[in-house]
């Protein structure tokens, strides 16, 4: 079984307007409310590619009961932590979709602090629900738990129990994450820069970066570089993956996407060309989708004919 782990999910507000001013009343054309979160997104993903998992994570209040109804509404198996304490509702994130110029802007919450005993409670439903064999997908910030090593905590019960670790994190709960050696870490470039502690500026200096986390025994590193497509080790060779040109119209939950198509590949035990490809093609339709989560699986399908994954080293 696949479990998805959402420790700060949100419920998305997308702003549609032709152009942000600032200083300036700019009028929305519409607006569209959904779910928010990376885990969240990624059994919705998985779902949408046939594949089954288990969502977890923690909700608060009003806002958690409706983010745990929207991913209900998705067909996804959820098993959230619900909690009603004063003043604290999950948070809600923003994003500002530009017509011209096709800018996507995210303005994400921090979410109330989580006190120390809602994440053992979460720790004690992973330690009972995972077994041998088992993936456990943490993903999302995280700002939300004040241990910058929540990550690695809970990547190492999974991984004494037998489950494969796949990790999408920023800033310190990245770093931190890398002490527990996950199966897969999906950094985007900014992500990968950080962690490298400069600013990478070609395909050679990006490969050097993810050559210099050989030291965490990473078996993959899946860098997703927007709309320059993705960079992916493993084991020692390295792929380029190129972007398939559509028209974008929300680039929100791409890299989402992207990462549930590889956790599909490796369920599916797919090669991993084919599953690169999966995720080139499932990336672009989530981008071609006004939402910021979600995808157009026919038009997946016929996006991965454009497909290029090529090998590097
Ligand atoms: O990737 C898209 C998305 O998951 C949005 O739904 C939005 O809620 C945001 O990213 C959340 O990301 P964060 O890193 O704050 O967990």
């Amino acid at each position: 079984m696949i479990f998805t782990v959402t420790l700060n999910p949100a419920v998305d507000k997308i702003l549609f307007l032709d152009k942000f001013q600032r200083s300036r009343t700019t009028r929305l054309s519409r607006t569209i409310e959904t779910i928010g979160g990376k885990g969240t997104h990624v059994s919705i993903n998985l779902k949408l590619q046939g594949v089954q998992s288990t969502a977890l994570g923690i909700a608060l209040g009003e806002n958690g009961k409706k983010i745990i109804g929207l991913l209900e509404g998705w067909g996804v198996e959820v098993h959230f932590l619900h909690y009603e304490l004063p003043g604290m509702e999950s948070r809600t994130n923003y994003e500002i979709v530009e017509n011209s110029g096709h800018f996507c802007t995210m303005l994400t919450e921090r979410g109330p602090l989580l006190p120390v005993n809602i994440t053992n409670d979460l720790l004690e439903q992973i330690k009972g629900l995972i077994k041998v064999g088992d993936s456990l997908v943490l993903t999302g910030d995280a700002s939300n738990v004040e241990d910058a090593a929540i990550y690695s905590r809970l990547a190492r019960v999974a991984k004494e129990i037998g489950a494969k670790v796949f990790l999408d994190a920023s800033g310190h709960y990245l770093k931190e994450g890398l002490n527990s050696n996950p199966f897969l870490i999906k950094p985007n470039f900014e992500e990968l820069c950080f962690i490298a502690g400069r600013d990478l500026k070609t395909e050679a200096e990006i490969v050097a970066a993810m050559q210099s986390l050989d030291e965490f025994h990473l078996p993959i590193i899946a860098m997703t570089w927007g709309g320059n497509g993705a960079i992916v080790k493993n084991g020692q060779d390295f792929y380029r993956v190129h972007p398939i040109q559509v028209e974008t119209i929300n680039e929100g939950g791409c890299g989402d996407a992207f990462l549930s198509a590889i956790i599909a590949g490796v369920e599916k035990n797919l090669s991993l060309e084919e599953t690169l490809k999966t995720a080139a093609a499932v990336s672009a339709s989530a981008a071609e989708s006004e939402s910021t989560v979600g995808f157009d699986p026919i038009r997946a399908a016929q996006l991965k004919e454009l497909a290029i994954v090529v090998k590097l080293q």
